[in-house]
């Protein structure tokens, strides 16, 4: 009798125990539907916006610049799709679920450039700082889905930007979405949001709360007043312009179709670079340390580069709204005072006409004439 209630007692225990495990598996165990449900919740990210072009102003003026910044200059562009967001985690995942055999740089090099405060203990031994920027070190297995190494993952970060590719990933990444990277130029017309020449997307004045960068002494004291020690999810601040645009300034540098050139140097002789814009998590407000974080900025690396702070955003070709009467207005809008301020007097000059008693003249707009030529 006694034996039979003990066979009862483990009987019902190991039902239990195998009813609890089930239970708890199936909560845990995700099924092909659910990753295809988390990834349309994170399509949302993959908005674009469209952009009519026209006349802007690209750079900024300062001659203290080394970068290409400077002048501030005019500029114009032609009607375009760019991605709201840059490239997230989550869409990523979805190019390498197709695209199985592609391998991105850092899956080639093995190895990728993470931040020292971002490199686990257990790898610090194995990976290497870079000369004159020991803040960088090379991570063995730092790729894409390892942010920072083997060790990591990016399963809570799905809404993260993409980091770790190089030029070509990124152009694989916008063939494969039927668009394209965007070029310097059409970057900077949608990072300024209609503002002509200012210093922010936003507007003249740094304001709280806008991007995430680098805030204290580099490279030792993050203060992290925005929140973010390192990377932040694309939507962690708000639009930074009239376009609803996301992340322009701020987070990770954006890789563009536009080579960088150096001015002072023969441009034969340089290496192959392109230009990346948009500043990251460890640049600050001033350029104290790295770069300073502003619309104008731009940086050059070669098309193999790839880091922590590295990612891009796509853009397309709209040529179809050319067509459209209403998209020309910008392109062909009544000047602005700014524009009027930048032309060269002579094409206010009115045509000569014959003066009655024989002798030409002209008439010239008094506004236009400098001071000293009243
Ligand atoms: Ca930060």
């Amino acid at each position: 009798m006694a034996a039979d209630f003990a066979r009862l007692v483990v009987l019902y225990s190991v039902i239990i125990l195998l009813s609890i495990f089930f239970i708890i598996g199936g909560c845990f165990a995700k099924t092909e539907e659910d990753v295809e449900k988390e990834l349309m919740y994170y399509g949302q990210y993959e908005m674009m916006r469209v952009l009519y072009g026209g006349k802007f102003k690209i750079g900024i003026n300062d001659i203290q610049s080394k970068t290409g910044e400077n002048p501030l200059r005019k500029a114009q562009v032609r009607p375009f799709y760019i991605d709201k967001y840059p490239v997230t985690n989550a869409q990523f995942w979805k190019f390498k679920k197709t695209k199985k055999r592609y391998q991105t740089q850092a899956e080639l090099y093995g190895w990728s450039l993470v931040f020292k405060d971002f490199v686990p203990p257990a790898l610090r031994n194995r990976s290497v700082p870079i000369e004159g920027e020991d803040w960088w070190l090379r991570v063995p297995g730092a790729k894409w889905s390892k942010p920072t190494g083997q060790y990591s993952s990016i399963r809570e970060q799905l809404e993260y930007p993409l980091v770790h590719v190089s030029y070509k990933d990124a152009e694989a990444f916008c063939k494969w979405k039927k668009k394209r990277l965007p070029s310097e130029k059409e970057w900077e017309f949608a990072a300024r949001g209609g503002k002509l020449g200012q210093t922010y997307p936003w507007s003249e004045h740094f304001e709280r709360n806008r991007m995430n960068y680098w805030q204290g002494n580099f490279p030792d004291d993050n203060k992290k007043y925005d929140g973010f020690l390192g990377l932040s999810p694309v939507d962690a601040f708000p639009p930074q312009n009239a376009y609803s645009m996301y992340d322009m300034l701020g987070n990770v540098w954006e890789w563009t179709a536009s080579r960088y050139f150096d001015r002072v140097v023969d441009r034969a002789t340089q290496p192959d670079r392109m230009v990346l814009k948009g500043g990251s998590y460890i640049d600050t407000l001033h350029g104290h340390a790295n770069e300073i974080m502003r619309t104008a900025m731009r940086i050059g690396r070669g098309p193999q580069y790839t880091a922590h702070n590295v990612g891009f955003r796509c853009a397309k070709s709209a040529p179809h709204l050319l067509q459209t009467p209403d998209v020309n207005v910008p392109l062909n809008k009544k000047p602005t005072l700014d524009d009027i301020r930048d032309r060269p007097p002579k094409i206010f000059r009115k045509k000569p006409v014959a003066d009655p008693r024989g002798s030409l003249k002209v008439e010239i707009d008094p506004r236009m004439l400098r001071k000293d030529e009243l």
